[in-house]
């Protein structure tokens, strides 16, 4: 796996309804993102920020809010983690809001599709994001990033990866779960995701729920980590649009990353929802660069 991190910031809040995701790839950078993974012995390449187009701020149309530019904004994010996956390199995305998901995971799951690697995603968050512009309560197209890639979006959004869905039920695992609308609960049923909500995590810990949820990764794996910062306790991360009660603690969320590291196998990383406009000090942006350390390897006793 290569050690070469492209960051590719997308400073856009097109798919939310509160304002101030926008600011995340600042905040992140500001937070030290690039000395620690430096400190780390990654080698970091910062591609800056994508420009698309500014946030409209109107009302849905069709059941979806800001369509046109949700679409611009992908187009742009797919572009570059293309790209990241081209050099070779790991991209980490930098978001901006969850809908910036379709744009990135399309164009890793064409990658793995070129490369005959096999793709896991991993969604943490408290929400599921499976949403379609039928069922969604909002038309935020940040709720319906996971719904697209399955091949059930609003049809610009979908089918991007050269194939009419970028990834199978079977191939999405969520983790930290804790907000699902009525209609949502249905779509999760009818497709059989893999949810493994807050009661699965008290229940039976951290520990043995990313053990079974890593079970079969093996060598040939590409691990895609998909991470909204509002799937913490907000207690922790006060940073973010939505925040809900109830998330996995910072120790919790270690183990998560730390256990995901150990697989060797992460090839491509989301960090959305960061929310500067909310947050206590940089905060939640501190918080996501100890996570994304433990995510490319870094523990107490590593060197
Ligand atoms: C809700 C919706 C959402 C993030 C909120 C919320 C979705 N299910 N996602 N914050 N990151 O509007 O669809
Ligand atoms: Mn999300
Ligand atoms: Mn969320
Ligand atoms: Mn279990």
């Amino acid at each position: 796996m290569s050690r070469t991190v492209s960051l590719i910031g997308a400073p856009t809040d097109v798919g939310a309804s509160v304002r101030g995701a926008g600011m995340g790839p600042d905040a992140l950078r500001v937070a030290g993102l690039i000395e620690a993974l430096r400190s780390h012995r990654l080698d970091v390449m910062d591609r800056g920020n994508l420009s698309g187009p500014p946030n409209p701020w109107k009302a849905p149309e069709g059941g979806a809010r800001h369509l046109d530019e949700v679409v611009a904004w992908n187009r742009a994010v797919y572009g570059a983690v293309d790209q990241a996956l081209t050099d070779g390199h790991v991209p980490l995305l930098m978001g901006g809001d969850h809908c910036l998901a379709i744009g990135s995971i399309s164009a890793v799951a064409r990658h793995c599709r070129a490369t005959g690697k096999s793709l896991r995603v991993v969604w943490l968050d408290a929400h599921t994001d499976v949403n379609t512009e039928a069922i969604s309560p909002s038309g935020n197209l940040h709720g319906m990033p996971v719904a697209c890639l399955l091949g059930h979006g609003p049809k610009p959004l979908v089918g991007w990866s050269g194939e009419p869905a970028a990834v199978a039920p079977d191939q999405i695992d969520f983790i930290g779960i804790r907000s699902v609308d009525a209609d949502e609960k249905q779509a999760i049923r009818q497709l059989g995701l893999s949810v493994y909500d807050m009661r699965h995590i008290d229940e039976h810990g951290m520990r043995h729920t990313m053990t079974e949820l890593l079970a079969d990764v093996d060598d040939n794996t590409h691990l895609h980590v998909s991470f909204d910062l509002d799937c913490l306790d907000p207690m922790e991360a006060p940073g973010v649009g939505t925040g809900v009660r109830g998330g996995p603690t910072y120790r919790e969320m270690q183990l998560c990353m730390e256990m995901i590291a150990d697989t060797g196998c992460m090839g491509s990383l989301d960090v959305v929802e960061i929310n500067p406009a909310l947050d206590v000090r940089n905060r939640t942006a501190e918080l996501a660069v100890d996570f994304i350390q433990s995510l490319f390897g870094a523990s107490t006793l590593a060197r």
